[in-house]
């Protein structure tokens, strides 16, 4: 019997599950029924062939219908054919619809050159499969099925690999930019409202901010975002310094034993960790992480550091790269592997000191964003389901985009004594007895680079807001050649006077018309343009042009600090004042489950009476198509008595924010 093996074989494995016997089901969705479950938390096996010598196992989600076109367009090879059930039998030892994961209890396993896994698996953290029989399922951990499968994990949907090919295009891209220079190219070719996702990929590029690479979700931040990362480190750091917080610098690498030292915050992120297994063609004793984020090599040394009470605060911060090899359609910025960010990682002896720090860090964090990016943020605490799971709770600004779509904005955790009992962080307090430390960590990436482009931009391109832009102002002389020493002589001038305040550029290139460099500039984002031509120098004047809005202004030379000044502000407050005019008109206050279901539909942020549970998010996202909860906000209006959620009519804990996001 086919199931008994199979038992067997997890048993030898040491590989827990869970058994569940049912009423004979063929299809996935008699299972789900069977099973009580939702179809998408089955993984079902499927073999097909490739001729008569060669199948492959398909591992899929129980929702999603797969079919020979999928993997050949995935394999690129000649064909693929659903096995017959006298196939699937002699392979499997079973029916096709009992078919199981574990290539390696098949009696055909000789004939199985590969397994594909769906990506959209990597979501679940458990996983119901079938198991040689119509009546019985197992329950297993994602992270053990993957590792027995030894499979290529791909996505299985041509949609999203469409997506993905979009990312990966690279080298065809710029090779057709090159030999396609005519000047129609060169700005934006679609409207921001009507395709969002292209208007971002020709922007990024365009604007010269970012390049694709060979890697996919790997992307080259070009000097033009750069400089912006490098604004954002200084506001931060300056504040964070200030605070008393140092910056240190621990190693990429984390040996596998340390990273998985607490399981709670590793379990659901394994299939993300891109480890280093060889030097040279020598296997390493102990396979290495490349750092997804470092609480754990960071508190290994905290265990050696922390004595007495006198060691505490130790409030350390790292300014690094990370890596997590997720597996949803890489976007610039926004959601590639390898990004840029601060980690700060503090312990201190009380749990009233963490939590007062885990909100001045998510003030500063709100500072940015409102100050730097003119960005308007919801500030709040997560859910149980969208939290930390390494963290007590995890606090978030959270960001509204035009296309209807939320994004998180950076996170600030308090991670209780959770992280300190698992490292034996612990100090002699006053009274000589040992204590652990209470510790937070705290992260804002460069994620934030691709909300601001989101946000500001418009269908000439790029729109940087003033005071995160590395060049702020861009004079542009116009002249013929009778009057261009004159020009030029006191639009250098003028740029001199500015430089010691702003950081100014002159573009003095021969070989573009004004009216192109306009163009250029407004596709780079550049706030403020400086005309300046003869008719101006006989009248003291130059004209100011602000980005955002096109408006020329006329400006005497002699008042120009000020008025640029007085630019700058008007812009940042425009973009701000339109920015948050979106946000606070997209929530849509309510109490039922139909006005919720609408609100969603119309890419509004619903903002209803809740009562927080893990189980109600979770049918919330599958009745919604992927509506989370936003998050928690701090102030609350009063909840009256009997207040019920609006989703599952158990007793209501508070307001909370959802929307469907990225
Ligand atoms: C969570 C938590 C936390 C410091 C922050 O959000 C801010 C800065 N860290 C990060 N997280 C993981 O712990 C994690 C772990 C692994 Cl092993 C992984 F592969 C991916 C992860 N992603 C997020």
């Amino acid at each position: 019997m086919i199931e008994k093996q199979i038992k067997e074989y997890l048993h030898g494995k040491k590989i827990s599950f869970e058994e569940f016997t049912h009423s004979s089901a063929s299809t996935c969705k008699e299972q789900a029924q069977a099973l009580s479950i939702n179809e998408k938390d089955i993984a079902k096996s499927l073999l097909f062939k490739i001729n008569d010598k060669e199948f492959v196992l398909v591992i899929a989600p129980g929702n999603k219908s797969v079919n020979a076109k999928m993997l050949k367009d995935i394999s690129g090879s000649e064909n693929f054919e659903l096995a017959t059930p006298e196939e699937v039998k002699a392979i499997a030892g079973c029916d096709p619809g009992a078919v199981y994961p574990f290539f390696e209890v098949m009696p055909g396993k000789d004939k199985i050159k590969k397994t594909y896994i769906d990506a959209q698996l990597m979501r679940s953290k458990e996983l119901y499969i079938s198991a040689g029989s119509h009546a019985n399922s197992l329950k297993i951990k994602k992270s053990d099925l993957l590792n027995l499968s030894k499979g290529v994990v791909t996505e299985l949907d041509t949609n999203k690999i469409k997506k993905q090919e979009k990312f990966d295009k690279s080298n065809q891209l710029n090779k057709s930019n090159e030999s396609n220079s005519s000047e129609t190219d060169l700005g934006i070719t679609v409207k921001k409202d009507q395709d969002i996702s292209e208007w971002y990929t020709q922007v990024i590029q365009k604007a010269e901010l970012a390049d694709y690479t060979r890697v996919s979700g790997c992307i080259v931040f070009r000097p033009r975002s750069y400089a912006i990362w490098e604004k954002v480190q200084k506001f931060l750091d300056d504040k964070l310094k200030k605070s008393g917080v140092k910056n240190a610098y621990f190693p990429l690498f984390i040996p596998e034993s340390l990273l998985c030292k607490e399981q709670e915050h590793v379990e659901g992120f394994t299939p993300e960790v891109a480890w280093v297994t060889h030097s040279g063609e020598t296997k390493l004793a102990e396979r290495l992480a490349v750092r997804p984020t470092s609480e754990t090599i960071m508190y290994d040394s905290y265990s050696k550091w922390i004595r007495s009470h006198k060691d505490l605060p130790l409030r350390i911060n790292q300014w690094c790269n990370v890596v997590r090899w997720e597996f949803k359609n890489p976007v610039p910025f926004l959601r590639t592997r390898e990004f840029l960010w601060q980690e700060g990682h503090s312990c201190f002896a009380t749990e009233q000191e963490a939590d007062s720090e885990v909100l001045e860090i998510l003030d500063y964090y709100d500072e940015i964003y409102r100050d730097v990016y003119a960005i308007p943020a919801l500030k709040g605490r997560k859910s149980e389901k969208e939290k930390f799971a390494g963290a007590k709770y995890t606090t978030s600004l959270e960001i509204f985009l035009p296309n209807g779509k939320a994004i998180q904005g950076c996170t600030s955790h308090c991670l209780g004594q959770n992280f300190s009992k698992a490292f034996d962080i612990s100090f002699l307090d006053e009274n000589g007895s040992k204590q652990n430390v209470w510790q937070n960590s705290w992260g804002y990436t460069t994620r934030s680079i691709g909300i601001m482009i989101m946000m500001h931009g418009d269908d000439k391109g790029l729109i940087i807001p003033p005071y995160v832009a590395p060049t702020q102002i861009v004079i542009v002389p116009i002249y013929k050649e009778d009057a261009k020493e004159k020009v030029l002589k006191e639009a250098n001038k003028l740029k001199e006077k500015l430089e010691k305040n702003f950081s100014v550029d002159i573009d003095l290139r021969e070989e573009y018309t004004p009216g192109w460099k306009f163009n250029d500039h407004e596709l780079k984002g550049i706030p403020l343009r400086i005309e300046i031509g003869p008719k101006d120098l006989e009248k003291e004047q130059c004209v100011l042009v602000t980005r955002h809005d096109r408006k020329k202004e006329f400006v005497k030379l002699h008042d120009i600090k000020d008025e640029v000044e007085k630019a700058m502000k008007r812009m940042h407050h425009d973009l701000y004042t339109k920015a948050k005019a979106h946000l606070d008109s997209s929530i849509v206050e309510l109490e039922t489950s139909n006005e919720f279901m609408k609100a969603i539909d119309e890419k509004k942020i619903a903002y209803a009476p809740w009562c927080g549970s893990k189980e109600c998010e979770e049918m919330i996202k599958d009745e919604t198509g992927g509506a989370k909860s936003l998050n928690i906000p701090f102030k609350q209006p009063k909840l009256k008595h009997g207040t019920r959620c609006f989703h599952c009519e158990e007793e209501a804990k508070y307001y909370a924010y959802f929307a469907k996001s990225y």
